[in-house]
């Protein structure tokens, strides 16, 4: 059998983009709440606070605040044995810089953490998924001001020592990497406020502001994992990077240095957490462009003994580059640029879908960071379906069919430390880069479009019952 016994089969989501409540019990608002619905072809609009009259998704999503005991019913039935979702950093913190937390917000996730162990299900949190608080973003620039340091450990802490004998596995900053992408294109400033609660200046130096926030969020994190040694010593709390394998568009050497450079800008973010470290490449670069940010007296030793104890990270697409840069206009889905690969066939949203990058990305990492174990937190495919369609979803099947053998060899052939795989949107919710409802990931649909219409009732798509039969048979049977 390729996967090991106690392998983590189950199913990923954010808070923000499911459980909707938003201003309910004690929440205050996060940047989520004020992003508006886009699609694959408009930008959602990001309001200056809560305005009548606008679109906000997030602001219902799927009502799982009040769903959550049916919708992990539906996960434990599909034999699920981890979830990973997100505590929303609002509904502890309502305005990020409160003195004391929001009992009634603390009292909602126990009561959710109870109901998943009652399924025997592994809880798996992030800390911060995209959902800082909205007063951190306005009255202290978000992660630019060294004060969000504190804010975030003091809620981490705080949940820590709540949840202490209810979560051993932690993620502290999502896709912190997205920020550094694409940092001049108009997708830009949504992934600068959902990383980092950053709105940049016009004009200003934007790669010098993001490389502050990150670094102010490396020392957040190692913070973090200290602390959360000390109250638990059996936590185990990871980074979560988006893993987008760049390949060289030819055998060209140039290319090859292009896509050298384009992965170190994603393997900064995870070297400075599970290294702990500024390697010289990153130093040089800052050097060379004046982009050194400001490292504070104790910073480098922090980062040093808050190292990550695993790696998580998503894993969607691959892209490809060329030295040229006058090839690299093809921005698949705003998400990566480059050039097109003629190999790889594209979802409805432009994103490039690559199974046998996931295994390349599995060896990357493993042999990078000498064996460390990973998780794999997000997977999967976005379709237009209506409910129509629910019972023949064999497309969805078809691209985990494909990523699950891959994995499978990245296991058995390569012996990568893989512990859990949990696919992306496992029940239907708000897409986070264009707001929508009907860019559907789940293996659970639910009765919900973009203009905010449906009763919300849950449905099982054919795939609800194939992903059952993958976790029972522990990964051996991926037949349709
Ligand atoms: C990642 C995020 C998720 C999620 C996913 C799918 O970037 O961590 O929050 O939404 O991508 O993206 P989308 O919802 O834009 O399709």
């Amino acid at each position: 059998m390729a996967f090991p016994k106690n392998f983590l089969w189950g199913g990923a989501v954010a808070a923000h983009q499911l459980e909707g409540g938003w201003d309910q019990g004690g929440k205050g608002i996060s940047v989520a709440d004020v992003m508006t619905g886009g699609d694959a072809h408009t930008l959602r609009e990001i309001t200056d606070g809560v305005l009548p009259g606008k679109n906000y998704p997030n602001h219902e999503a799927i009502d799982f605040y009040h769903h959550y005991k049916e919708d992990i019913a539906l996960f434990a039935e599909m034999g699920f044995k981890c979830f990973r979702t997100s505590i929303a950093w609002t509904r502890i913190f309502p305005n990020g810089d409160d003195e004391t937390p929001n009992e009634e917000g603390l009292k909602f996730y126990d009561d959710m953490f109870d109901e998943m162990k009652k399924h025997g299900i592994e809880p798996i949190i992030t800390l911060c998924h995209f959902e800082l608080p909205l007063n951190l973003v306005n009255k202290y620039g978000g992660f630019r001001n060294r004060k969000c340091i504190d804010f975030f450990v003091k809620f981490a802490v705080t949940c820590f020592e709540r949840y202490k004998n209810k979560v051993k596995y932690w993620l502290t900053f999502n896709e912190i990497n997205n920020q550094g992408r694409n940092i001049d294109a108009a997708f830009a400033p949504f992934t600068a406020l959902t990383n980092s609660g950053i709105k940049y200046a016009e004009g200003e130096n934007r790669r010098k502001v993001m490389y502050q926030a990150a670094h102010n969020e490396f020392v957040a994190s190692a913070k973090a994992v200290i602390e959360g040694h000390k109250i638990n010593p059996d936590f185990q709390i990871g980074c979560m990077i988006q893993m987008t394998p760049y390949y060289p568009e030819t055998c060209n050497p140039d290319d090859q240095i292009k896509s050298l450079k384009e992965m170190d800008s994603i393997f900064f973010f995870a070297d400075a957490q599970v290294r702990g470290h500024y390697s010289n490449y990153i130093k040089k670069y800052w050097e060379l462009n004046d982009l050194a940010p400001q490292i504070e007296d104790g910073d480098l030793e922090i980062m040093q003994q808050g190292k990550v104890d695993y790696f998580t990270f998503s894993y969607y697409m691959s892209g490809a580059v060329s030295a040229d840069p006058a090839k690299n206009d093809s921005e698949n889905g705003g998400i990566t640029s480059g050039v097109k690969n003629p190999y790889l066939k594209s979802s409805d949203w432009g994103w490039p879908i690559d199974p046998v990058g996931l295994r390349y990305t599995l060896n990357i990492i493993a042999e990078r960071y000498d064996d460390i174990p990973m998780m794999i937190v997000e997977n999967g495919i976005g379709l237009h379906e209506t409910e129509k369609d629910i019972d023949h979803d064999d497309s969805r099947i078809e691209y985990f069919q494909n990523h699950i053998a891959e994995m499978k060899k990245a296991i058995e052939i390569d012996g990568v430390n893989l512990i859990a795989y949990c696919p992306w949107g496992c029940i239907d919710l708000v897409s986070a880069s264009t707001g929508e409802m009907d860019k559907r990931y789940g293996f659970i649909y639910v009765d919900k479009n973009n203009a905010g219409e449906g009763d919300l009732h849950r449905a099982k798509k054919k795939s609800f019952y194939w992903y059952k039969k993958v976790i029972e048979s522990n990964g051996e049977d991926l037949s349709n």
